[in-house]
């Protein structure tokens, strides 16, 4: 995409690997607009069914860029968050499932780019938090909304005042971490996860992804009405056809995404 983030599409997984290893994968103007072009790159690809994003090196990312911030106005401010927002909420808006691979520090705005996929597995080596109240600001690219979304107002609140990193194991109590393993079984696993859903019905799993993401903030009344109309739409696919075919005669299913 550019000389910080690397897009690899093979058999409906792309793998998207932030390297800007000198600064610990931090984000700058240049891997956010590498984000923003993997993912409207992923976007316009048809074969893809599941994401992976990960960092190269120690890191999965170690915030935003602290040294390009340290003289920002608060006009400046204001703008790199709200960019930052937006391309967040363009991968969390992705269609398919995308899954982080959080490989080392998730710190502030790695942590909140963690934030924005659906599953986050991580290695035993994994270190997560936000840390902006060691630098007198807040988080700027959703920490305060997402953290809490994940796992709760107190807890996010504990973490987002103390400004606390904790590791893989505390992460996975929290619920901030589906599933923890060892460093060098990271990628192995997230294919296995990646590859296992790319064998659903592409429509089905898309319309969980936003079922979940569009339902479940607001009323329970909105999102069983969403609910229902996706449901209904599923029986215009021809994969329902197939998926339930292949239930009565006995055999696995061949899905192909419409
Ligand atoms: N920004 C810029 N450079 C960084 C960052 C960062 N976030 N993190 C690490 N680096 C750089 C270091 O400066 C160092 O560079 P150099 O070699 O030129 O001195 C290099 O990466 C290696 O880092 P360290 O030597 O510090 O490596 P260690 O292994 O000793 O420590 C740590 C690793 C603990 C991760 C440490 O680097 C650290 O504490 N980093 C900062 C973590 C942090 O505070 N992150 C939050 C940043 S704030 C944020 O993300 C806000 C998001 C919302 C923005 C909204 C916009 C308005």
């Amino acid at each position: 995409m550019n000389d910080h983030v690397r897009l690899v599409i093979e058999n409906g997984i792309g793998v998207v690997t932030i390297d800007r290893q000198e600064a610990l994968n931090a984000l700058d103007d240049g891997v956010l607009a590498g984000l923003e072009e993997a993912f409207l790159a992923l976007g316009r690809d048809p074969s893809v069914r599941a994401v992976i994003l990960t960092g190269a090196g120690k890191a999965f990312v170690a915030g935003a860029d602290i040294k390009a911030m340290a003289a920002f106005t608060p006009v400046e401010a204001r703008a790199f968050a709200q960019r930052g927002q937006r391309i967040f909420t363009l991968i969390e808006d992705y269609p398919h499932p995308v899954i982080a691979a959080v490989n080392g520090y998730a710190l502030g705005g790695g942590c909140e780019l963690a934030m924005t996929c659906d599953i986050r597995i991580a290695s035993e080596k994994a270190k997560a938090g936000q840390p902006e109240v060691n630098l007198g600001v807040l988080p700027g690219f959703g920490g305060t909304q997402r953290l809490a979304r994940i796992m709760g107002r107190s807890a996010a609140k504990y973490l987002l005042f103390t400004g606390e990193v904790i590791g893989a194991a505390r992460g996975l109590e929290l619920g901030l971490f589906n599933e923890v393993v060892a460093p060098e079984n990271l990628l192995p696993r997230c294919m296995e996860i990646a590859a296992a859903i790319a064998a659903k019905a592409p429509v089905a799993v898309s319309f969980v992804k936003h079922a979940v993401n569009e339902g479940t903030d607001g009323p329970m009344a909105h999102g069983l009405s969403l609910e229902a109309e996706l449901f209904a739409g599923t029986f215009g696919t021809q994969d329902q056809k197939e998926g339930m075919r292949a239930f009565i005669d006995k055999r696995p299913p061949q899905f192909l995404g419409k």
